[in-house]
């Protein structure tokens, strides 16, 4: 461990991180950088069952790591029976699973709330779905045989930064039971070919269900530690507090959202959707880690219609939807609310917490009928 890690180390568990509070004021010149160097999915790629590569959202914390394949390997060590080293060949030699699966950032929906936690300042497009391609994780554990000793697998990423005066690699543990859930994966491909630089390339964990940050891109190092972990993504960060002190519960499973295509044609500024009247098909998506989606509801002018839902893709992949609609000229308000097999539904009023996380209330879409 590195001096500034020490130090790093330290400062977190006496809770002396730095503490910016949330704002009602103009977007920062910092969430303006951020912003443009992560983007969302355009929403209207919501029509993909698949999202197109260069159309899903990204997150990245740090700079994005330029990494040689001839000499990127993965170590499995810690507290296992057989310490692993291998070759990206290696990994892509073994047998491999394809599955859709939605991603969704969990600061999703941050700038609409009040006040507004500074950060990536998500509207609430910062999701796509991919297919992709790779190795379960659990034969890979098995193979370096865990240590009964062991209570956490920690994923490190090659990415490193500083982030509230902590210097850092980009790094997320999962529980032992967590990790050796069936779907989890070390993928390699997305839409059928290599990871671009962005998302992960060489590799990446994919933990399905679970807000982005579980899924370790640009990964080097998986290690079985005795103790649960105590990095700065693991337990400073992705909690659901009300005030800097709560400890809060953790992020964990994508929370209930849909999301419509808005109708129409946009305003280039403002985006305001102008739409002919007459007959209208509006669609959308949505999806939930928690369980599979159950029912959708579209809203016009606050009054609810039960939306049609297509056959599911998957159990991790978003759902597609679609409701018919007799758009009447004026002005109109259009949202869109879903509803998950454990009976969660979205929020009409925002989900507000210290950091921004998990802000699921349903979308609304003002559009202009002539
Ligand atoms: N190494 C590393 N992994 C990471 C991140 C990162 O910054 N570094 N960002 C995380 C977050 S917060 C999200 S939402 C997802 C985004 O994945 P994507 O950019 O492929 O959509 O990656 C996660 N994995
Ligand atoms: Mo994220």
């Amino acid at each position: 461990m590195s001096e500034t890690e020490v130090s790093s180390r330290a400062a977190l568990s006496s809770g002396k991180l730095p503490v910016s509070g949330p704002t009602d004021g103009p977007l920062t010149p910092e969430e303006l950088q951020l912003s443009a160097r992560n983007h969302s999915m355009p929403i209207e790629a919501l029509r993909y069952d698949i999202t197109p590569s260069g159309l899903h959202y990204l997150l990245i914390h740090f700079d994005i790591p330029m990494i040689e394949p001839a000499h990127w390997r993965l170590s499995i060590g810690g507290q296992v029976a057989r310490p692993l080293e291998l070759t990206l060949d290696a990994i892509r030699s073994r047998p491999s699973v394809t599955m859709p699966v939605t991603l969704e950032c969990a600061g999703n929906g941050r700038s609409r709330l009040h006040p507004r936690p500074v950060s990536q300042p998500w509207v609430t497009e910062a999701v796509g779905t991919g297919l992709w391609t790779g190795v379960p994780l659990a034969g890979l554990l098995d193979e370096a045989g865990l240590d009964p000793t062991a209570v956490e697998i920690v994923f490190t990423g090659a990415d490193h930064g500083m982030e509230k005066g902590l210097e850092l690699d980009y790094a997320r543990s999962l529980t032992i039971g967590d990790a050796r859930h069936g779907d989890v994966m070390l993928a390699y491909e997305m839409n059928g070919q290599p990871l671009l630089p962005q998302h992960g390339y060489p590799l990446r964990l994919l933990v399905p269900g679970w807000y982005g940050m579980a899924s370790v891109k640009w990964l080097t190092r998986i290690e079985a530690v005795g103790e649960p972990f105590q990095g700065y993504y693991q337990i400073g960060n992705y909690h659901y507090r009300s005030s800097p002190d709560d400890p809060g519960a953790p992020v964990r499973r994508i929370r209930p959202r849909a999301l419509m295509v808005p109708p129409g044609f946009p305003d280039f500024l403002t985006r305001q959707r102008t739409l002919a009247a007459g007959p209208c098909r509006i669609e959308g998506r949505a999806w939930s880690g928690e369980a599979p989606i159950e029912r959708v509801m579209l809203g016009i002018d606050g009054a609810w219609a039960e939306a049609r839902l297509d056959p599911p893709q998957g159990r991790y992949a978003w759902r597609r939807w679609s409701c018919d609609w007799e758009a009447e000229p004026g002005e109109h308000l259009l949202s869109c609310r879903a509803t998950d097999a454990s009976g969660q539904s979205q929020p009409l009023e925002q989900n507000w917490n210290w950091i921004g996380v998990g802000n699921n209330m349903v979308q609304v879409v003002p559009v202009s009928v002539r």
